[in-house]
């Protein structure tokens, strides 16, 4: 008897969109829905090795700055890690996992945002080979208000501190990629939160 694959479902947003407490809840939902809680996983990170590739993208080097071209190979080489080793394995074995960001920050954040766009789609093409979440919640955020919620949590780290017009090619090309992909539903994360988590349960109901 074959077992029946799980769904990859992943939540996207820039900085302070409010992504931890919609895992949460989408958490909860996975659960409720199929009776087993899903298999979590943060990008970059998820894995021993891609949580030591976290490290190295997510605090500046003094004195050897991280170039973009290596700051998006290390992105993907923590993709590849994490896609082999949980995120398949659990699909197969009919997990349902859930992803703390995947592939569409890269596209936004180094695609975007880096001006890297024919980098990534080569890499992720050679990485990934149309390996893709089966829904992907993007919660959207204005970067400046969204930078501001970060920055009341804590010091800011090495890719927060960016210059602002970063965010907005990020943001730009979150939304450019969910007008062209009928798996990514933006929700607006600048409304009240009681109000982004109902538009999320929402877009669960009718999505899965
Ligand atoms: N990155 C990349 O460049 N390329 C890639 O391929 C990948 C990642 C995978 C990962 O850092 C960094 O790597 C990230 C993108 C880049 N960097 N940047 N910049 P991370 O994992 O440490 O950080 P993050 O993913 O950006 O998470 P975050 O900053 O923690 O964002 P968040 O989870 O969306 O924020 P939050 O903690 O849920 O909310 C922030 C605060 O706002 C908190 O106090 C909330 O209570 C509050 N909040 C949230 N929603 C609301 C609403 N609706 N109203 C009022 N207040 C709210």
């Amino acid at each position: 008897m074959t077992q029946n694959p799980g769904k990859f479902i992943v939540i996207e947003g820039l900085e302070g969109a409010g992504k931890s407490s919609a895992i949460t809840l989408v958490h909860d939902f996975i659960e409720k829905h199929t009776g087993m809680a899903p298999v979590c996983t943060r990008e970059p990170g998820g894995t021993p090795l891609a949580e030591k590739i976290r490290d190295l993208v997510k605090n500046a080097e003094p004195g050897d700055p991280l170039c973009d071209e290596a700051e998006c190979l290390l992105f993907y080489a923590a993709r590849a890690q994490l896609v082999a080793n949980v995120i398949k394995p659990s699909l197969a074995s009919g997990r349902w996992v859930l992803g703390d960001r995947h592939n569409l920050s890269s596209i936004a954040y180094q695609g975007g945002g880096r001006g890297l766009m024919s980098l990534v789609k080569t890499i992720s093409d050679a990485t990934l080979g149309g390996f893709k979440p089966d829904l992907t919640l993007y919660l959207d955020i204005d970067p400046l208000l969204g930078l501001e919620r970060a920055a009341r949590r804590g010091a800011l780290d090495r890719i927060e501190q960016q210059e602002i017009d970063f965010f907005h090619r990020a943001r730009a090309t979150f939304l450019a990629q969910a007008r062209d992909d009928r798996t990514i539903v933006v929700i607006d994360a600048s409304k009240p939160l009681n109000e982004v988590h109902k538009d999320i349960l929402a877009c669960l109901g009718t999505a899965l």
